[in-house]
């Protein structure tokens, strides 16, 4: 196809924590592409999901929540998100409709307006929001705000995200396709792989601790019979965080691991001989390591 007959652009999606960002982006390409937990700020970096529609090809970015960050790793995640939306050629706001605006939603509207993309709103979660709610909601948001595109959908069953997705489509720009027509993801295996050992983390570990750890993957290696071989270090700050993601027995990492193998076998469609070891670094929230490999900015 020559250059003018395609189209080609990025399409942010930004908003609170939890509001569903990643469970649209899932949707959106029609695969797992971005790990999903009931907390709150759960996704720490962008990731990017592509879709196709027609002759267009949408590169979805995932952001983390906007929170009023405290430290280091929270400020790198809130700077992750306002990046993708300086560097999208449309961003959706999504807010959660089941709740009430949060406080700040105007101003998070104000600054995304100076970028020159177009800015549309997603309500979400309609499935959990009674219409009177919905409507108001709507109403606000054009009245106060002067926003115009506003999206009611259903990340989770998928209600209104088609027209979501045509909508967003026509506002792409003319240009080649970035990514090949098959691919529906450019995280690289292993940190994908890492994404899925921390979703069961957050999943299977509570309080403080699924913000005192992260994973990453040290070692990727594939065997003749077709299964490969992951190991992985899990890290926390404090021996008595270590004592509680092993668990009686060492019960609990158990656990997190076989999900986590599960998981990532179902992806790959092949065998998958997963190791996680649990370490203690007080300090990995201050190492630059950690946040290179993610594309996290170190002094955000
Ligand atoms: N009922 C309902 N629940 C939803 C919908 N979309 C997402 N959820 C749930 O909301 C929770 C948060 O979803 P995520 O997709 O992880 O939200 P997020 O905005 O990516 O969250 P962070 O990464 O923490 O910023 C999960 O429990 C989802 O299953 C929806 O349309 N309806
Ligand atoms: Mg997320």
């Amino acid at each position: 196809m020559s250059e003018t007959s395609t189209r080609c652009g990025f399409v942010a999606l930004v908003g609170a924590p939890n509001v569903g960002k990643s469970t649209l982006l899932n949707r959106l390409v029609g695969g797992k592409v971005s790990i999903v937990t009931p907390k709150v700020q759960t996704t720490r970096t962008r990731i990017r999901g592509i879709a196709i529609v027609d002759t267009c090809q949408l590169v979805f970015v995932d952001t983390p929540g906007i929170f009023s960050p405290k430290q280091r790793l929270d400020r790198a995640m809130v700077d992750a998100a306002w990046s993708a939306a300086g560097d999208a050629d449309a961003t959706v706001l999504m807010v959660d409709a089941a709740k009430k605006l949060r406080g700040g939603t105007h101003e998070i509207i104000e600054r995304l307006r100076k970028f020159d993309a177009p800015l549309l709103v997603a309500l979400n979660k309609i499935d959990q929001t009674p219409r009177p709610h919905l409507l108001s909601l709507a109403a606000e948001l054009s009245e106060r705000s002067g926003v115009q595109d506003i999206f009611m959908i259903s990340a989770a069953n998928g209600d209104g995200v088609e027209d979501l997705r045509t909508h967003l489509a026509s506002a792409m720009p003319t240009g080649v396709w970035h990514y090949p027509e098959d691919q529906l993801s450019d995280l690289p295996m292993r940190l994908t792989a890492a994404e899925i050992s921390r979703e069961q983390a957050f999943l299977q570990l509570h309080q403080e601790l699924p913000y005192a750890l992260t994973v990453e993957t040290d070692q990727w290696q594939p065997f003749k019979d077709g299964s490969v071989r992951v190991e992985q270090t899990l890290y926390v700050q404090r021996d008595s965080q270590k004592a509680i993601v092993l668990g009686k027995g060492g019960r609990t990492i158990k656990r997190i691991r076989s999900s986590a193998q599960e998981q990532l076998a179902d992806m790959l469609g092949q065998p998958v001989h997963l190791f996680i070891n649990v370490k203690v670094r007080e300090n990995w929230m201050d190492d630059p390591t950690r946040y290179r490999e993610w594309g996290l900015r170190f002094d955000a």
